[in-house]
């Protein structure tokens, strides 16, 4: 399967979900149009019902009616396009009345190192797995290491994981420190002159502080194996948590800065919406989604595509 009918094929389950769930994105999108289209409180309803949020709400409906006898299922999808633009490029792109024909999130790491941090339970060891899967097969040498120390058996997760895909995994002690971990892992990437490193880290400490606090160290021995490392920080977060999901994501942005975002569980019961909150309010890109449990339910994020597949519309091969 390519990773386009592999797009359509993850997020026909939330195409089906949504549906299905009163109110979400989708099928009550639709009906305004079948129906009559002066009932935009029912898309405004639905729009926020889907997660979509208040403030692209109200500008997916002053897009909408700007829009003078065109198509309006074509008008909605391109509004909801421009709202999964970074801010600066959606506002741009607003003013000009179109959206961007490209618009695939950059997912080539800029460094070496790629920290991978999130919530207990959100998909973070998964979606390592599916990267050095993903950049395997982009021609890439990878390694992972297993930072999160805390919860018992989670390095050995990892290492399940590695050694089923053939990737190098740097383990530390259960309890051990994280920070150690990370330093031989990223010492040992420089050393064989491995393309990428994802360094795993723990989701759920004693307390709050601690985690935030724990994750800036893992930040500064990385430095100081790797100076300028780690280029990449991507924050993983589950679509089914929706809006107190977006919370925490903010407080991990304050601790250490993101340089991208994995939304995981959007084959579940997620509603495809909360993507748009996710881009508004982080202002930094999707880079990948996760639709499923296996190494390959993994995709580069595109936004067109991914409106597209919300409204059942086929997705051209490019
Ligand atoms: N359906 C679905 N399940 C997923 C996805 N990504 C991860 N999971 C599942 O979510 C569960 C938790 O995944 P983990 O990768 O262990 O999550 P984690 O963030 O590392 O969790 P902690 O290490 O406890 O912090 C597992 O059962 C995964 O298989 C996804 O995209 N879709
Ligand atoms: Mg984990």
């Amino acid at each position: 399967m390519s990773w386009l009918e592999r797009l359509r094929d993850g997020l026909s389950k939330t195409r089906r979900q949504i549906n299905d769930t009163s109110g979400a994105l989708g099928q009550d999108v639709r009906e305004v149009f079948t129906k009559r289209l002066d009932s935009i409180e029912d898309l405004e309803y639905a729009l926020i019902s889907a997660d979509v949020g208040r403030a692209a709400t109200d500008e997916i409906i002053e897009d909408m009616r700007k829009t003078e006898g065109g198509n309006l299922q074509d008008a909605l999808m391109r509004a909801l396009t421009l709202q999964l633009e970074p801010n600066a490029r959606r506002a741009e792109f607003r003013k000009l009345g179109f959206a961007p024909d490209v618009n695939r999130s950059k997912v080539e790491p800029r460094g070496h190192v790629v920290m991978v941090i999130g919530v207990n339970g959100v998909g973070k060891t998964t979606t390592i797995a599916k990267l050095g899967q993903y950049y395997m097969r982009q021609g890439k040498s990878v390694m992972f290491a297993a930072g999160d120390t805390f919860r018992a058996a989670a390095g050995t997760q990892l290492g399940v994981w590695g050694d089923r895909l053939g990737i190098p995994v740097i383990q530390g002690s259960d309890g051990g420190d994280p920070a150690a971990v990370a330093f031989d892992g990223a010492s040992a990437r420089k050393a064989r002159g491995t393309d990428l490193l994802f360094i795993d880290t723990a989701g759920r400490l004693h307390n709050k502080h601690n985690l935030m606090e724990e994750l800036k160290k893992v930040c500064r021995v990385v430095e100081k194996a790797d100076p300028g490392e780690p280029a990449e920080t991507w924050l993983v977060l589950d679509a089914v948590t929706g809006q107190n999901g977006l919370q925490q994501a903010k407080k991990f942005h304050e601790a250490t800065p993101l340089t991208g975002v994995i939304v995981t569980k959007l084959d579940g019961t997620a509603k495809g919406g909360i993507l748009v909150p996710i881009v508004r309010e982080l202002g930094v890109p999707i880079k990948f989604i996760g639709v499923g449990e296996r190494a390959d339910d993994l995709q580069p994020f595109d936004s067109q595509d991914f409106v597209r597949a919300l409204f059942d519309v086929d997705i051209p091969r490019s």
